[in-house]
């Protein structure tokens, strides 16, 4: 079956519509960043470079580090984008775009984020490293799909109920990360949890200016929430989207977090730029290992 122009839009040039790539222009290994500045950042480190373009906030790069070929991709910041990245990505792999047919062999991405993010919790300190070995959506983008079976129901219910979460925001989905490549970008230096992707950056991630927002004790009861000894760690905008759409289109996924704020002592990096620029190191050298 055909999908519909309308459905998968396409340039006059025949790439996908937001991103602007052919399936010939990503490796299967790519790298997500919110800035499209930090590309060059991981960039920077390759050995030779093969394609760049740049279409919005989505920049993209292919080339080599250490013989692999890597790709890095711009999201721009929060889970609606992540929609747009993750589906048009998988078209590229897993849709003929000249039949637009849906393929009958289907290719596995590694998806793996280097983001910056907030920690929850006073023991997980600022500069150090974080792995998402789950993620809760705060942001309702999940709900748009079939996620009963990716989706963890009794961890949602404990959220539920310790949060006593207001029935009119969407439901919290949990989805875990893929445990193999989980696995190969851990080591004992790096923190884990369960991270929470927030749909914004200020009232939904507790943050108050000018606003009163709905439940000002919400962060402090994510903050002691805790789910057979696993804890809440910290705050983004993408990896609940990134674990679900992965998991649901057949894709492996893991978020790694550089955390450049500690909510819960009221801190900031002194030197934000570092501790990215180590994460990006760490994670190239484990995407190749
Ligand atoms: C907010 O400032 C942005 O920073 C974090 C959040 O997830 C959000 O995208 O990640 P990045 O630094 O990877 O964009």
């Amino acid at each position: 079956m055909s999908i519909k122009k309308s459905e998968l839009i396409l340039n006059p040039d025949g790439s996908v519509y937001h991103l602007n790539l052919k399936p010939e222009n990503i490796a299967k290994n790519i790298i997500f960043v919110g800035d499209l500045n930090r590309v060059d950042k991981v960039t920077k480190h390759f050995e030779s470079i093969d394609f760049t373009t740049q279409k919005r906030e989505f920049k993209t790069v292919s080339g080599y580090y250490k013989n692999k070929r890597l790709t890095v991709i711009s999201t721009g910041i929060g889970p609606d984008n992540i929609d747009i990245v993750l589906n048009e990505l998988d078209a590229l792999v897993n849709i003929d775009l000249d039949t637009r047919a849906i393929k009958k062999e289907l290719t596995q991405l590694n998806i793996i984020r280097i983001g910056t993010s907030g920690s929850l919790q006073k023991d997980i300190p600022i500069d150090s490293f974080l792995l998402s070995s789950h993620a809760i959506d705060l942001s309702g983008m999940l709900l748009s799909y079939q996620v009963d079976e990716i989706s963890h129901p009794k961890i949602e219910e404990a959220f539920i109920k310790h949060t006593k979460w207001n029935e009119k925001k969407s439901y919290p989905i949990v989805v875990a990360n893929s445990i193999d490549l989980g696995k190969k970008l851990s080591s004992k230096n790096i923190y884990q949890g369960i991270t929470a992707t927030a749909g914004g950056f200020y009232g939904p991630q507790g943050r108050v200016l000018r606003l009163a927002i709905q439940d000002p004790e919400l962060n402090k009861k994510i903050d002691s929430f805790n789910f057979e000894g696993n804890r809440i760690t910290n705050l983004e905008m993408e990896t609940s989207a990134i674990y679900g759409l992965s998991k649901l289109l057949g894709h492996q996924a893991v978020s790694m977090n550089a955390i450049i704020a500690n909510r819960a002592n009221g801190t900031f990096s002194e030197n934000p730029y570092k501790v990215v620029d180590d994460l990006i190191l760490y994670t190239l050298d484990k995407i190749v290992s």
